[in-house]
């Protein structure tokens, strides 16, 4: 974990002068910039990830082709086609497991969950979300996830994005959150079913990731 990391329960780390959270929702949490010390460390590990299945535009049931591009680490991946959504333990592309999630997105994971109130986390999947320009994620919710106790921890990296969170049914108002490479979000409890997305990425240069935003989504699928 990077210095001054919050530790302990969520308000006695709002206490500490480690770094900025936002608290969204109860049950989501944003540690701003938590992760920006390690993000090399974690970059170079996506694209060791890349190498053995590379990030591809899958197609929607509805037959859309995704414009954020995926991959995953983990026991499964989730995998869009035109039969549907679902976790697989095996790389359609492939046919191959996919590769095992490293242990600095692991550790990482337990960490910042524990940190906002949910110890005891085991993720056991990791997507991997690449946006170009113009790339976005439209309005959504999580739920394919045998188990919904569990939270969901996200991490930044690359590109700011503007994400938008909205509410527990598709009408609700959404507000716009900007997300900046290093943030990890958990979301868990009463936050974890909120409809949510990504607006159109901007163009940009990162040092770290050039024109990308990434994004890790650790879960426990099943
Ligand atoms: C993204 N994130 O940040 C997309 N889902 O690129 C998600 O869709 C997401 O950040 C569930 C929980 C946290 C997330
Ligand atoms: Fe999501």
């Amino acid at each position: 974990m990077a210095a001054g990391a919050p530790s302990g329960d969520l308000f006695a780390s709002l206490d500490d002068d480690g770094g900025r959270i936002d608290v969204l929702a109860e049950g989501a949490v944003l540690f701003r910039g938590l992760a920006a010390g390690s993000a090399p460390q974690l970059m170079a590990a996506i694209i060791e990830i890349a190498e053995a299945a590379p990030f591809r535009h899958m197609v929607t049931p509805g037959g859309h082709r995704m414009s954020v591009a995926m991959t995953n680490c983990g026991a499964a991946g989730w995998v869009a086609d035109q039969r549907g959504y679902r976790y697989d333990a095996r790389d359609p592309e492939s046919g191959r497991p996919w590769p095992a999630i490293p242990e600095g997105f692991y550790d990482l994971a337990v960490a910042v969950a524990r940190a906002a109130g949910f110890g005891g986390f085991t993720p056991n999947v990791c997507l991997i979300n690449r946006y170009e320009p113009g790339a976005r994620l439209s309005l959504h919710q999580d739920i394919d996830e045998r188990d919904f106790a569990a939270p969901i921890v996200s991490v930044s990296l690359g590109l700011p994005a503007t994400f938008l969170f909205g509410g527990l049914r598709r009408a609700d108002r959404a507000r716009r959150i900007g997300l900046f490479s290093g943030d990890v979000a958990v979301w868990g409890g009463p936050a974890r079913r909120v409809f949510h997305g990504i607006a159109p990425l901007k163009a940009g240069d990162d040092p770290l990731t050039g024109p990308y935003r990434f994004n890790l989504t650790l879960r426990k699928a099943f």
